[in-house]
């Protein structure tokens, strides 16, 4: 058995759902929209800004001579039960158990297994590795291109998670390249409420409510209502993709939420210190950026309810250490009832030591009474 169906036998034997292999040729074919995004400053925050390093795995690693590259679903369907009012969103990439973690314990066995038979030299990535992850998939076989930009398994769908492995085997590399398969269908470019999907495989990211959910950047009031209660992540451009429909499911029991996990109770995270927070909710892949950003997250969803029912949960933030907090609760309060939050919003005013929030929330009365000016 040659090391190729040797690492495909193991691959199964580990439950790993799809196994490729792809050459350590430099990705030359996204340079050039790489260099645009950069231009039109459509580069996020959470990925590597040097392109070079983006697009060549022998930068990376120099003895590169094949990447073996991973997909696991995290396709699960999970019926929330009863909620908790006020609840938020999880994406389903936040379900469970942290996929970095999951994957990259698949991939640590896997590299056993191979060492087992053949030794060899690695580097291994999931998600946070400078090369673009799916553009290795692509490549290595595992989907094509989604115009929701996902990369999308024939038989599993575009909930899959990449891993990759750099490696200094000796294989003959000759997967095959899957055609794009979404026609005419552009549901995904309809269902985006920010209009994220400017067109087919263009993500403006700093529109994506994924992206805003993560940010530490301000995020535009006429962007803010289109939150809803997003915790973390979107799914709506995958939920409504018909190639997610009648396919495999994930089995992996790791990426099912547990009763709690699934949502988030939004009084929870208001009221809980940052170490409870990391000891609850540590385990899942979203909470990454910490309390604070999952705390401005449920302040944005309680002011997107405009029910008044939330005003006395929301006013003590408006004294919070935090200026972001601070900023964020004025904007809720303001957006759920402008006349009674505009009398609590002058008085903390006065008191606002801090320069930045202090102009924040001047161009929040600006805009708000505007608003309510035009009806
Ligand atoms: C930064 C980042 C984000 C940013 C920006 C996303 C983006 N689209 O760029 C934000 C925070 C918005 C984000 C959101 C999500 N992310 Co993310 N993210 C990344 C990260 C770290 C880098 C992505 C990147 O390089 N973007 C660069 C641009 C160029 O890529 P792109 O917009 O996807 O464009 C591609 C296509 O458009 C295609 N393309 C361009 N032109 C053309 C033309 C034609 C004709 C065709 C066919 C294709 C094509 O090539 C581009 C390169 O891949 C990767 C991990 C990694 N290191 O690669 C994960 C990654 C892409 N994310 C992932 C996931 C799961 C998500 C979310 C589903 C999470 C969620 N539920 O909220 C959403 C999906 C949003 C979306 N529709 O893309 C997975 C995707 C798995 C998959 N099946 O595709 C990855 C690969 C992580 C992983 N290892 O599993 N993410």
């Amino acid at each position: 058995m040659d090391i190729k169906q040797y690492i495909i036998r193991k691959s199964n034997e580990l439950d790993i759902d799809m196994v490729g292999f792809t050459d350590c040729k430099p990705l030359l074919n996204i340079r050039e929209y790489l260099m645009e995004r950069k231009r039109k400053d459509r580069e996020t925050e959470f990925e590597e800004e040097d392109i070079r390093r983006r697009i060549d795995p022998k930068v990376i690693f120099p003895e590169c001579k094949a990447i073996i590259v991973i997909g696991m679903s995290y396709n699960n369907e999970f019926s929330m039960g009863p909620k908790k009012l006020p609840w938020g969103k999880l994406s389903k990439s936040s379900w469970g158990l942290d996929y970095h973690i999951i994957l990259r314990k698949k991939m640590d066995k896997l590299i056993d297994e191979i060492q087992r038979k053949k030794k060899f030299n690695y580097k291994s990535f999931v998600d946070t590795g400078p090369l673009v992850d799916r553009e290795l998939a692509k490549n290595a076989g595992i989907g094509y291109y989604g115009k929701n930009c996902s990369v999308i398994n024939p038989k599993y769908g575009s909930f899959i998670f990449i891993g990759y492995i750099l490696t200094d085997l000796d294989m003959k590399i000759d997967s095959t390249i899957l055609k794009e398969d979404c026609g005419d269908c552009v549901l995904c470019l309809k269902a985006c409420p920010t209009g994220a999907l400017e067109s087919s495989y263009r993500l403006n990211p700093k529109r994506c409510i994924s992206y805003l959910t993560q940010t530490k950047e301000r995020i535009p009031y006429d962007l803010r209502r289109h939150m809803g209660n997003s915790i973390y992540g979107c799914d709506i451009c995958q939920k409504v993709c018909p190639k997610n429909k009648g396919i495999s499911m994930g089995n992996h029991e790791e990426f099912i939420p547990t009763e709690n996990k699934s949502y988030i109770d939004i009084g929870d995270i208001l009221s809980i210190s940052n170490r409870e927070f990391n000891t609850r909710y540590s385990s899942m892949a979203g909470s990454w950026r910490g309390r604070n950003i999952w705390r401005r997250n449920g302040i944005i969803a309680l002011g997107n309810t405009k029910d008044k029912i939330y005003l006395p949960m929301l006013k003590p933030f408006l004294k919070d250490p935090s200026p972001m907090i601070r900023e964020y609760t004025a904007w809720a309060i303001l957006n759920i009832d402008y006349k009674h939050g505009m009398v609590w919003i002058r008085d903390i005013l006065e008191y606002e030591g801090d320069k930045i929030v202090k102009l924040e929330i001047e161009r929040l009365i600006d805009y708000f009474s505007t608003r309510n000016i035009q009806g």
